[in-house]
């Protein structure tokens, strides 16, 4: 009998583009499911973070990498900026983001990453909801840079997910026929305890104003299953004394409030209840410090 299984397809696709153009939006929407954070600052991912998706005989592997931006002077920022440049590498697509109606000099920078790796790309327009008149794309749109690795300008919403159908027809289009990567039920690369200590850094991120997020980190301490409890215990690192107060506030208001949503948005990630504890504790200037940068898990060069 002839052999009818078919060929399997596998790829992987980068997603840059400055900070807060809707990178992690995009992810979480061509997964299905909350594996990326968002919130609505700047430099909100700081890890590269893989989602699969799996159907049929193909698999795409989506890599959303943090925001690439001009002024990294920061061993932070410095980190933040290989992490998604090395992610150009290796890939069979790239997906470059940018704003609606915008290009600053971080999205000019982003391109020229982007040009120089020569991977085939498609320029991403996301959050195409906000233009209340199509029409007053047209000029925007037609200023958009050409290039030979430039496939195509797609235009999206990663909110409401309009467009999302024809990138992903689009992006089908690069993969090589390869076996599959990932088992076909997994979602991601990442471990449940990375998972976790981001729903904390994300609620902190949206709770807290201005400067503060980029100086926390979050480690797990603890993360232990009993047939009916899941019990996480996570400490935020911080630069200095006076960010503890902040982020615990006024008779622990702010600490509690961080931690019951960030357990809510565990409970749905795992499916199951969440014990969750959270202590605050000082790390002077380890935004500064590669060293102490990688022991809180940030890569490598
Ligand atoms: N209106 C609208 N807002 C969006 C859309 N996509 C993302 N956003 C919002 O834009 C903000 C930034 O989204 P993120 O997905 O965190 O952006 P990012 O590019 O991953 O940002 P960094 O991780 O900081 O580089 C959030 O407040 C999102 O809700 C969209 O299609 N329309
Ligand atoms: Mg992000």
């Amino acid at each position: 009998m002839a052999n009818t299984e078919k060929q399997t397809r596998c790829g992987t696709v980068s997603i840059v583009g400055r900070p807060n153009v809707g990178k992690s939006t995009l992810l979480n929407k061509l997964i299905g499911q909350k594996l990326s954070i968002t919130a609505h600052k700047p430099q909100t991912t700081r890890h590269s973070i893989i989602g699969v998706k799996t159907e049929a005989h193909r698999q795409i592997i989506y890599v959303d990498t943090p925001g690439i931006h001009v002024d990294g002077k920061r061993a932070l920022n410095q980190v933040l900026n290989r992490t998604a440049s090395s992610s150009l590498h290796d890939v069979d697509a790239v997906l470059m983001l940018v704003q609606a109606m915008v290009w600053n000099d971080d999205d000019q920078r982003s391109y020229e990453l982007v040009c120089k790796v020569g991977t085939p790309f498609y320029l991403v327009v996301n959050k195409v909801d906000t233009v209340k008149k199509k029409s007053d794309l047209l000029p925007y749109l037609s200023n958009l840079p050409q290039h030979d690795a430039l496939q195509d300008v797609l235009l999206i919403s990663a909110r409401s997910g309009d467009g999302i159908a024809q990138l992903e027809a689009a992006v089908e289009g690069h993969l090589p026929e390869a076996p599959f990567q990932f088992g076909e039920d997994d979602l991601t690369d990442r471990s449940s305890r990375f998972l976790a200590s981001e729903a904390v850094r994300e609620q902190l991120t949206r709770f807290l104003s201005a400067e503060l997020p980029y100086s926390l980190s979050v480690e797990i301490e603890q993360f232990e299953e009993s047939p009916t409890l899941l019990r996480i215990g996570a400490v935020i690192w911080v630069e200095k004394q006076s960010q503890k107060g902040i982020i615990i506030g006024k008779g622990g208001e702010r600490l509690k409030e961080v931690g019951s949503r960030a357990r809510q948005s565990m409970e749905v990630l795992f499916d199951c209840k969440v014990f969750l504890q959270m202590w605050v504790r000082v790390k002077e200037g380890w935004a500064d410090d590669e060293r102490a940068l990688r022991s809180l898990g940030y890569e490598k060069p």
